[in-house]
């Protein structure tokens, strides 16, 4: 059996079980509302939306989703409990596919650009580092030849994490210490990947929000370095953020998206958190994509974001 194989059978299990907070949270809130009941009437509809807001799906995802439950409740009254959780997940992946139709893709799909970069941004906390080198780890395992960049300059301990992520995952990394432009670290780094004939290179940043205009121009800086050495570089630039923060990854994901052009989501510590609904609110209400979840601290726990496979581990029955 592969790698990949291996990962692939394990992953189901991880997902459900990094989002076990969450489902257990929302069926208890379930199970109280329906106790004793088998007809859907308008009160147990509004039961029913305050705990997917409750839950952190957004409110304008929750009123799609009451809006398509009321309506099919309206030809089946008679449900019981199990038959609403059914429905509930029938209709959040049917909002999801329609708002998202692309299909997830593996570690080992081939990229269109070579090398592919990456520019990994994000407030600080929020599992940027982490995040990097569990895909320097997936990709590694999936064949790619893989550079790091440690163009988080700015915290004494950034560059050492990273460095020891690289060890981990096995893969080079470019690094200039402590207070070195981030800048010239993202050229290095894009340079090197070429000299190597990588297939992609993942750059870490210092995301600092409080200061709108430099991050901005910090990024902008990275950025057109990058498409200096490469063409169209970066390729991606993806937004990490936190579920445990709820509707504060919701709000950095909105100003993040202000100010730089983000191709995709990682959402972090859904294992922590009874908020895993933040990625269904996130993904329909923001037009990027939820790309990557993490699902724990260890260098497995990292996953391509699959929608069905999400909401069904989610709002699945407890086991
Ligand atoms: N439980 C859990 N912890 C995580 C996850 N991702 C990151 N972390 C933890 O979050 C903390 C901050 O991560 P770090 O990568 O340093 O964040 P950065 O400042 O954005 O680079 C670390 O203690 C990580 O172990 C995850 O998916 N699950
Ligand atoms: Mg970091």
């Amino acid at each position: 059996m592969s790698w990949l194989e291996k990962i692939g059978l394990k992953k189901q299990e991880k997902l459900e079980k990094g989002v076990e907070k969450s489902r257990n949270s929302f069926l208890d809130k379930l199970g109280k509302t329906f106790a004793g009941k088998d007809t859907i009437d308008a009160s147990t509809l509004d039961d029913l939306e305050e705990i997917l807001i409750t839950s952190d799906v957004g409110v304008s995802t929750t009123i799609e989703i009451i809006d398509r439950i009321e309506s099919r409740v309206s030809r089946d009254k008679f449900v019981t409990q199990n038959e609403l959780q059914q429905m509930l997940q029938e209709e959040i992946v049917g909002l999801l596919k329609e708002s998202r139709p692309d299909r997830p893709s593996e570690f080992d799909a081939d990229f269109t650009y070579k090398p592919h970069i990456v520019l990994v941004v994000g407030v600080n906390g929020v599992g940027k580092t982490t995040s990097i080198g569990k895909l320097a780890y997936m990709y590694k395992n999936a064949g790619k030849k893989v550079v790091l960049g440690a163009a988080d300059t700015f915290r004494a301990a950034a560059v050492d994490q990273l460095t020891i992520w690289s060890e981990r995952a096995d893969v080079p990394i470019v690094q200039q210490g402590q207070n070195a432009d981030p800048a010239a670290v993202a050229f290095d780094t894009v340079s090197s990947a070429v000299a190597k004939n990588a297939d992609i290179a993942l750059v870490d940043t210092a995301g600092r929000l409080h200061n709108k205009k430099s991050l901005m121009d910090e990024l902008a800086k990275i950025k057109r370095v990058m498409g200096k050495v490469v063409d169209g570089a970066p390729h991606e630039t993806l937004l990490v953020l936190d579920a445990s923060t709820g509707q504060n990854a919701m709000q950095q994901a909105k100003a993040f998206t202000e100010v730089v052009d983000i191709t995709g989501l990682i959402l972090t510590k859904l294992d922590g958190t009874a908020k895993g609904g933040i990625v269904i609110g996130i993904s329909n209400e923001l037009s990027v994509p939820v790309k990557y979840i993490g699902v724990g601290e260890q260098i497995e726990d990292l996953q391509v974001f699959d929608r069905a496979a999400f909401v069904e581990a989610l709002f699945g029955a407890k086991n």
